[in-house]
């Protein structure tokens, strides 16, 4: 069982149900509930009716199935809870599009928002508006370079992320070649953290040349031309990484096409359907999967948990699984796949 570990200085302990959450979760078990009582529109102080609370979460990207399992966890929890749960998202992962659709959420007036902002700055205007409106804020996954405005932040350990893919590269290339690390760009926190994770570990491996990072955020085309240009500039490449699964079918296609597949050792984050197939089929060697359900469930807990003026965890970081064909069936592992409800 994964046990989370919060970073960072949280405001409280957890309350027993959302600890029981944190454990429970962990291993895709049903969450607590915390219904929010409100005074009744009698006024008397006693009679407390459960009135649902409005809380929008706004995905990364809707065509992803990371977002889709945080989507799933949000809504059993909302059940759960009995929160009125309303999901948006724009169909790439891009701030041109996503501020927009925080613009129209903000202007609803609901009581809480849950967003994995797109960039760490460009995001934070438009969240303050709501904040100042009265809305409480939830980041999950990616954060916000000055996360004050939020009551919580929940998202995996994307520093231990980035260290298990490099440790996965290291094993499997013997520690030496070149590697290559396809991420989001800067300002896409989780990538920026993955990066680090992934340079400290490599750097234990003197042998192992790591090439420039490229970057892209999920687009087949951009990652495919990636790696055709990798090929041909390093005869040497023996390994490639990308934090984003969204990426994967672009390397998967590349390899092929150039018959590279067996020298070349591919390793990708996530854990979407479609990388479980890849991993079947050994075209990816190992995957780095998050426990984005679990995301999701304590999304909503937290945002609840603050409307009802209770603190929160300032930072939730959950740890990250490495998956192959060796523990794919495991409740670990299982458990944590990307799929929706
Ligand atoms: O890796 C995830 C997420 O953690 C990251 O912030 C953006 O890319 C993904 O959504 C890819 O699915």
């Amino acid at each position: 069982m994964n046990i989370k570990h919060l970073t960072g200085t949280p405001r409280t302990a957890l309350t027993g149900c959302a600890m029981g959450v944190l454990l429970a979760g962990s291993i895709g078990l049903t969450a607590c509930s915390t219904p929010v009582p409100q005074a009744s529109t009698s006024g008397s102080e006693t009679a407390a009716s459960t009135v649902a609370k409005k809380v929008t979460l706004i995905l990364g990207t809707s065509s992803d199935d990371f977002y889709k399992a945080i989507e799933c966890g949000a809504k059993l929890q909302s059940k759960e809870a009995g929160a009125d749960l309303t999901v948006q998202g724009a169909g790439q992962f891009d701030p041109a599009l996503q501020v927009p659709i925080v613009d129209a959420v903000v202007a609803s007036k609901p009581d809480a928002i849950v967003i994995a902002p797109t960039d760490d700055t460009a995001l934070f205007a438009p969240l303050k508006a709501g904040v100042d409106a009265g809305s409480k804020l939830v980041l999950v996954d990616t954060t916000l370079k000055d996360p004050s405005l939020a009551a919580g932040h929940i998202g995996s350990d994307y520093v231990l992320y980035g260290k298990q893919g490099a440790e996965q590269i290291a094993k499997l290339t013997g520690g030496k070649g070149s590697v290559l690390g396809i991420f989001s760009p800067p300002g896409v926190s989780t990538n920026d953290q993955g990066r680090e994770g992934f340079s400290k570990e490599l750097a234990n491996h003197p042998d192992i040349k790591v090439l420039p990072f490229e970057y892209s955020s999920g687009e087949a085309g951009k990652s495919a031309a990636i790696v055709n240009a990798a090929l041909a500039a390093h005869p040497d490449l023996v390994g490639i990484f990308t934090f984003n699964g969204g990426d994967s079918q672009g390397v998967v296609t590349a390899l092929r096409e150039a018959n590279a597949g067996s020298r070349v050792n591919f390793v990708s984050g996530d854990g979407q359907p479609f990388q479980v197939e890849q991993l079947k089929a050994g075209l990816v060697k190992s995957l780095v999967i998050q426990q984005a359900r679990t995301m999701g469930k304590l999304s909503i807990e937290y945002s609840l948990n603050a409307l009802a003026g209770k603190e929160v965890p300032a930072e939730t970081a959950l740890p990250t699984i490495v998956a192959n064909l060796d523990n794919l069936e495991t409740p670990e592992v299982a458990d944590n796949l990307y799929r929706p409800c």
